[in-house]
């Protein structure tokens, strides 16, 4: 293997700190990172291909290729997933129903996701699920299930319902669990004067929508707040604490998303407190550059300390991991690759530390040494195994894969 030379140095290397690079190659095999087709088409879905992206949430860019069916999204998507080693899970919205037939989010059944559970089945992919409350004639208000008007909220209630319907076929049909995440635009651009009753709305609507008992075997949900959007600058209905409080009292995950905080606030330090008080946690990583801007997930500093704090005190194994950015200004399919892979990147590079070790050392209270490791591990050369990993998992090594994108371009 043209890998092999530079993966046993890194093993050796490894070994003397006592890390076992087999071993962090074999759990990082194992973790299925959520795929978010959203990337592939700029949010746009194909059951309302007029209506414009609304919600507060915004793609920048046209650069050619955006995936118009669903038969041209999946194409995409496998060859995506091509390139990134091991078997994973695409994520998808309510709004990529594949189906002819002219309908409306409250009338969504699961038959019209069939095409996609043959493909994930067909290529051993898991599913993930998203109800759309968003980029829509009853979402216009700024106000989807919190809204004062009955029949808005009831529309989307009923939406949210169908979803989870949806969500369950999907764990059903696949014999993984579907991870179904609920987020809500509900916001005001200025200053309300009551703050609660939206919120008190929201918490009935939602336990209306769970009132029916789904098997948690089929689906896992996920309540994601949000601290303001574009267009709803002064509130948002579904804070942090709405959602931390929604699910701790009722037995369900937050969704943390990476760009849904004050920019000084990290989700990497959340982790460990929410786990405190609910079963599972879902992220949403993202990168948001000022602002909740979803650029490409690229391996900074916070990528790094995500992976630590799951890796480090084993919370990984309550965690699921989504991806949730979109930008239109690059190749698509490179924009999956090169964030899939770096979030693959920055979890080897947690499960190749000593972690035992480091911990041992501030309980000793040796701050000295903790700074001194931390710091020297970093040039260690996580990159050889990396490569070896790549190689061994049948996927491009390094940027082999930026040719194949190139010359998918040029057909
Ligand atoms: C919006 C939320 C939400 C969406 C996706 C498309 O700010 O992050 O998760 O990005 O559902
Ligand atoms: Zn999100």
């Amino acid at each position: 293997m043209k890998t092999q030379e530079g993966y046993n140095y890194a093993r050796r290397l490894y070994a003397e700190i006592g890390v076992d690079t087999e071993e962090a190659i074999k759990r990082l095999q194992d973790i299925k990172i959520s795929v978010q087709c959203w990337q592939g088409d700029d949010v746009r879905g194909f059951l309302f291909k007029e209506n414009q992206l609304s919600g507060g949430i915004q793609t920048t860019g046209n650069y050619p290729g955006r995936a118009e069916t669903p038969d041209e999204l999946r194409e995409d998507l496998e060859f995506a997933l091509s390139m990134i080693p091991g078997k994973h899970k695409v994520s998808l919205h309510a709004i990529y129903a594949d189906t002819d037939e002219k309908i409306d989010l409250d009338q969504l059944e699961p038959r019209h996701f069939k095409k996609w559970v043959d493909w994930a089945k067909k290529n051993e992919i898991g599913l993930d699920f998203n109800p759309t409350c968003f980029s829509h004639k009853m979402s216009d208000s700024g106000f989807t299930i919190s809204s004062a008007d009955d029949d808005i909220r009831s529309f989307w209630i009923e939406h949210c319902k169908r979803s989870r319907k949806i969500a369950e076929y999907f764990g059903r049909e696949l014999g993984q669990t579907c991870v179904t995440n609920f987020w809500f635009p509900d916001g005001y651009k200025d200053i309300p004067v009551d703050r609660e009753a939206p919120r008190r709305r929201m918490l009935e609507a939602l336990d209306e929508i769970f009132s029916e008992k789904i098997d948690e075997k089929y689906t896992m949900e996920a309540v994601e707040s949000k601290v303001f959007g574009i267009g709803a600058e002064s509130y948002t209905t579904g804070s942090n604490e709405f959602c931390l409080g929604y699910a701790v009292s009722r037995d369900k995950m937050v969704c943390l998303d990476a760009g849904h905080f004050h920019p000084t606030e990290v989700i990497s330090d959340k982790i460990s407190s929410v786990l405190l008080f609910t079963k599972k946690l879902l992220l949403h990583v993202s990168r948001p550059v000022r602002w909740d801007s979803d650029h490409v997930v690229i391996l900074d500093d916070e990528l790094n300390a995500i992976a630590q704090s799951l890796v480090r005190t084993g919370l990984l194994d309550r965690t699921y991991i989504g991806l949730d950015f979109f930008d239109a200004s690059i190749n698509r399919i490179a924009a999956w690759v090169i964030g899939t892979r770096n979030m693959q990147k920055a979890l080897l590079r947690a499960f190749l530390e000593p972690s035992d070790k480091l911990k041992a050392i501030e309980l000793d209270g040796d701050y000295t040494s903790r700074l001194a490791l931390t710091e020297e591990y970093k040039s260690y050369p996580f990159g050889a195994v990396w490569d070896y990993f790549c190689e061994k998992s049948g996927v491009p090594v390094r940027e082999e894969w930026l040719d194949k994108v190139k010359k998918s371009e040029k057909i």
